[in-house]
């Protein structure tokens, strides 16, 4: 089990020339502030040179050896290399990664904005380091994307964690105190500071009242303690009605003075234990959960309200907009239409927190029509990275390429360029607030994520919080090197693997912009047909795959519910159109018969065949390429692996037989010959 807890930090030994090198270079440690974060920077270049070096480095106050020297922009070092200009303009939280020649002694120099930026950097040395760099002539400048940089878990207080797969909350229904939970509450503080993520919000968003207990937040301030080191703030979701349940107040209506009294008093009670708490996550009037509409009020109503607790201590309140209710409007469009016309009554310490599409996490969705939408508002971006959707932590689905289609989508809010990244990292609304959030895949499993390459989906999200610019790949490539091996023969065929992965995925399950057919409430395999009494239209699979003998898909043009003609033009008509509309949302946005032409000369129903079958084959090659890596990783990984996909190779066939089969029952069209069939005629 060791293997898969140490994740991306596993400080293996170098090279022996790599070392060789380095043992001249690296004479001595140089970190004179004394913080509690720079000591967390210390404690992780103690523990990480002599096991990558394999030789003990000393600790020194002076700069009279070659070494690493790790500082703030406000130490006199900072002068003394020359560094201090530099330093000026460097963004809140960055740093800069410098060789420096200072008395004629190389100086291999970490300076960091504040002491988390320094933390930041030094953990950015070691990257370079364990992904086979030499540190000559080292110039590095960095500061985050986004300012604020969250994990969310979706973590009961009994322990469960909702649409988590890889075991029990490492937060609740644990023994605080035990000494596993102490050491895994530090490795995980250092795993997320490893890759910049500061902040960590402890319980679901389906909160329950007793979250804000006195017993609870207790337990939270034990929690928070753990994590300052690391410079991660914690944050709670909390529940709406809790003026009500806890405070016995008659109601929980925003507007009404005892409630808001209730609020403020309970800040105070938080701040006083916490003094660095984040804030508050909010679902509100959201699949039965209580909110401001309960009253007649608003969202803004609701969000302004808890964020005038919050405000005089520092916090902020982030307001989810997944909300739907079964109307007759198009689930897709309800959360626009919802909060739209809210755009400029929030306080500016409230943050709307948007899924990344507006349905809910599938596979593939086109990215919400609320980002570049709300000027005056600011939004930030909700990926998730358990697996909710796509084959829990059975199945290999590496996610940076998913996170980087909705980034890097252009809005053309403000034109040409206007991606979702820029509409969210202050580039093209300059608001005060700038955050992301990603539902975490973390657990008590021995190694954190139930999948050993699920890890890297933690990583690359963290990696793209703090700069959304990173490609897929090269976060795949430093993830493969650190987690598993700097060898060619390693890293490539990984990385190649993964990047393939979440296209795969989304083939063999719902390709060409088919969404929600998946299995009812656990969400895992294949349902499209699913139905039963008194079901919520929008909670069945009919709703959203319309298949019938006319074809397949949701009209959401003009001619159907004009979900469209949310997005900015050109886009809007670009989607509208069946020809202009990129296949991967073909069907996300259009009806279409089943001889429908597609771009490939295939029909529509030949091409849908298509795409299972390669998704497939795919998960077929993948096994092949990971058998290959048998003597090349470790036993235990090898082996956890390659069972794993022996699940997703059969989940994968489960999956096409499955759908191909339900909607050749509206299509009334032959499977060719050349496909591998499930019923052989
Ligand atoms: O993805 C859906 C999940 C629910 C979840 C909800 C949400 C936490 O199926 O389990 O609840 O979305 O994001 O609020």
């Amino acid at each position: 089990a060791e293997n898969g807890y140490r994740l991306w930090l596993r400080y293996e030994p170098l090279e022996t020339t790599q070392q060789n090198a380095l043992k001249e270079r690296i004479r001595q440690v140089v970190i004179p502030e004394q913080s509690s974060v720079m000591q967390s920077a210390a404690a992780e270049l103690t523990k990480a040179l002599p096991a990558m070096l394999q030789t003990p480095i000393q600790r020194a106050q002076s700069l009279n050896a070659p070494g690493i020297v790790v500082i703030t922009a406000t130490h006199p070092y900072a002068k003394q290399l020359g560094l201090r200009q530099d330093m000026s303009t460097l963004g809140e939280e960055g740093y800069l990664l410098r060789t420096v020649k200072h008395q004629n002694k190389m100086m291999v120099v970490v300076a960091g904005k504040n002491d988390a930026g320094a933390l930041y950097g030094t953990y950015a040395l070691l990257r370079l380091l364990q992904t086979g760099n030499d540190l000559t002539n080292l110039n590095v400048r960095e500061a985050p994307s986004f300012a604020h940089r969250l994990l969310n878990h979706w973590d009961n207080l009994n322990g469960t964690v909702e649409r988590g797969y890889a075991g029990h909350s490492i937060w609740w229904n644990v023994n605080l105190n035990a000494d596993s939970i102490i050491a895994r509450h530090e490795d995980y503080a250092r795993a997320n500071a490893s890759i910049g993520i500061n902040g960590t919000v402890l319980n679901n968003v389906n909160a329950t009242p007793q979250m804000l207990t006195s017993e609870y937040l207790e337990k939270v301030a034990v929690i928070a303690g753990r994590l300052r080191p690391y410079h991660i703030k914690v944050y709670l979701s909390i529940n709406f009605s809790s003026p009500k349940e806890l405070g016995g107040i008659e109601n929980s209506d925003p507007l009404n003075p005892q409630v808001a009294q209730w609020w403020k008093e309970k800040a105070t009670e938080i701040y006083r234990l916490i003094p660095d708490f984040g804030g508050f996550l909010v679902k509100a009037n959201s699949e039965g959960l209580p909110g401001p509409q309960d009253y007649g009020r608003t969202h803004a109503d609701g969000a302004n309200m808890l964020a005038d607790a919050l405000k005089p201590h520092g916090g902020l309140v982030m307001w989810r907009a997944f909300v739907y209710n079964p109307t007759p409007e198009d689930r897709a469009k309800q959360a626009y239409s919802e909060f739209k016309p809210l755009d400029g009554q929030f306080r500016d310490n409230v943050i709307v927190q948007v899924k990344n599409g507006p349905i809910d996490f599938q596979p593939r969705e086109p990215f919400s029509p609320m980002f570049g939408a709300m000027e005056k508002t600011p939004l930030m971006m909700e990926f998730q990275i358990t697996q909710e959707y796509l084959g829990h932590s059975n199945h290999l689905v590496y996610l940076a390429p998913m996170y980087k289609e909705v980034l890097d989508a252009d809005t053309y809010c403000k034109g040409t360029g206007s991606t979702v990244a820029k509409t969210l990292d202050g580039s093209i609304y300059p608001h005060q607030h700038t955050a992301i959030a990603g539902v975490s895949n973390i657990g008590r499993d021995a190694n954190w994520c139930g999948h050993d390459i699920a890890q890297s989906n933690w990583y690359a999200y963290g990696r793209l919080a703090w700069n959304h610019q990173l490609t897929s790949e090269q976060i795949a490539d430093e993830w493969v090197r650190m987690t598993f091996s700097n060898q060619a023969e390693v890293v490539t065929p990984i990385s190649s693997m993964m990047m393939a992965s979440h296209q795969t995925c989304v083939d063999y399950s719902m390709p060409l912009g088919l969404h929600h057919i998946m299995g009812w409430d656990h969400h895992y395999g294949p349902e499209p047909w699913t139905e039963f009494p008194g079901a919520r239209a929008d909670w069945l699979p009919q709703y959203y795959h319309q298949a019938s003998a006319s074809g397949l898909g949701f009209d959401r043009t003009d001619k159907g519910s004009n979900a469209t003609a949310q997005y900015a033009e050109p886009l809007r008509s670009q989607l509208n159109d069946a020809t202009t509309c990129p296949e991967g949302y073909l069907l996300w946005f259009h009806h279409l018969p089943w001889d429908y032409p597609m771009k490939s000369g295939r029909t529509l129903w030949h091409e849908l065949i298509e795409r299972y079958h390669v998704g497939t084959n795919n998960v077929r090659g993948f096994q092949r390429t990971w058998d290959s890596m048998e003597g090349m990783v470790d036993a235990e990984r090898f082996k956890a692996v390659q069972y794993k996909l022996k699940i997703q190779a059969r989940d994968a066939i489960w999956w096409r037989d499955a759908c191909l089969l339900y909607f050749q029952t509206f299509s009334k069209r032959p499977i060719p010959l050349e496909y591998e069939r499930p019923i052989h005629d």
